[in-house]
């Protein structure tokens, strides 16, 4: 079983991170979601890690905020793409969480997104798997085309051009 593991640090992002979930659901792409934290559970983490990889993971992502270390421990723990999504909240709002998780090591990547960037998470999970995936390839094609034509949409009617 194919699928996108999304890990949290704590269940105060959900509320964000559950519009990842909302997108696999659209694309029907299986996913796991889970809170675990890389300093209040790292056994957890490890193990979770280990046994999400046995059983199918092809991409992790994880979000996490303040000292995120989330990401950086489970590129550590797992050849799969991981995929990191700094959290706002903490006296610097996001930009300590968003350094933490984009300043890895070399060796060891962690491909980030914005502060609270949860839906760009899900697209860059869905084109790694899209690889391999005819299917799923020609999903996020006619996405990319629906989005164009709203563009379109969206001027037609405000749009001023001498
Ligand atoms: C991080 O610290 C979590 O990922 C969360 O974004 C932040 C605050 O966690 P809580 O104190 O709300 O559990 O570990």
């Amino acid at each position: 079983m194919k699928f996108v593991s999304i890990i949290m640090g704590s269940k105060s992002d959900y509320d964000i991170m559950q519009e990842a979930g909302k997108i696999f659901e659209k694309f029907g792409v299986q996913y796991e979601l889970l809170v675990s934290s890389a300093h209040r559970s790292p056994e957890r983490t490890h193990q979770y890690v280990k046994q999400a990889e046995e059983k199918g993971a092809k991409v992790f992502i994880c979000a996490a905020g303040m000292a995120a270390h989330l990401a950086g421990v489970v590129s550590s723990l797992t050849t799969k793409p991981v995929v990191g999504v700094p959290m706002r909240g903490g006296a610097m709002d996001g930009m300590d969480a968003l350094l933490s998780t984009v300043q890895m090591p070399s060796g060891m990547p962690v491909a980030t997104v914005a502060i609270g960037g949860a839906i760009n998470s899900a697209y860059l999970a869905m084109q790694i798997l899209a690889i391999d995936d005819e299917e799923l390839s020609a999903k996020l094609k006619e996405d990319k085309i629906l989005k164009a034509k709203r563009v379109e949409t969206d001027s037609m009617g405000i749009e001023v051009i001498i």
